[in-house]
């Protein structure tokens, strides 16, 4: 059966199909046949990888050809609209010199030794195909870091995202001292400048009262 709405072989496959012929005679005659029907497949669904993305450490000293990692996906549907291949989308990938993935098993290894050339960081977009009619694919990242002598360790490259917050952390810890530095010299500037001033200020008054005190004595004796 083809074409028919509602019909979805991923979810049934196989009908049993009860056909009854009645006569019309008196008393009616019948017979039952079962009819069994398969559903075919249509190519109605596209590979799915297993991971919505892939990341794999390449240790050092790796030997060329040696697997590094292996990608999977599944189809849901049947037959050749099942059946599916992988390949490297070469114009993607930061190297394709580098790696090469099989066709039919996904697994993906190194085409040749590093050297201090190569960018510690890779990057490959794997696509999965199927073998239907219209063709149904997908892709998916693997990013690559390489874990060797010949570049900076991995964990540094794993650490480096958390460095930024520490140094923000410090900075902010400089600046709060800082601004702390600052208020108490102010602190104690005003205070030496207010003893200052309240210094300045009896002396001002003695100096009054002297004057007072002499401009007052003539003008005593005067009145004598
Ligand atoms: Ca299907
Ligand atoms: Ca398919």
């Amino acid at each position: 059966m083809e074409g028919h709405c509602g019909l979805d072989r991923e979810n049934v496959s196989e009908y049993n199909i009860e056909i009854t012929a009645t006569d019309s005679g008196s008393p009616p005659l019948s017979s039952k046949k079962i009819i069994p029907v398969s559903i075919t497949d249509v190519n109605d669904n596209p590979p799915v990888f297993s991971q919505p993305s892939y990341n794999v450490y390449l240790k050092e000293n790796g030997v060329p050809g040696s697997i590094l990692y292996s990608v999977s996906a599944s189809d849901l549907d049947f037959g050749e609209n099942a059946k599916i291949s992988y390949s490297i989308l070469d114009s993607k990938a930061t190297d394709a010199s580098l790696f090469t993935v099989n066709l039919y098993t996904g697994e993906v290894r190194t085409k040749r030794a590093m050297s201090e050339q190569d960018d510690s960081s890779q990057r490959l977009l794997i696509e999965v195909k199927d073998d239907g009619e219209p063709v149904q694919s997908a892709t998916v990242t693997v990013s690559i870091l390489l874990e060797d002598g010949l570049h900076e360790p991995i964990l540094d490259l794993r650490h480096k995202a958390a460095e930024p917050s520490k140094k923000t952390g410090r900075i902010t810890l400089y600046l709060i001292l800082s601004l702390a530095s600052v208020s108490v010299l102010s602190l104690v500037t005003f205070f030496i400048l207010a003893v200052k001033c309240m210094r300045n200020s009896r002396k001002y008054k003695r100096v009054s009262v002297s004057l007072t005190m002499l401009l007052s004595i003539p003008l005593i004796g005067c009145e004598r």
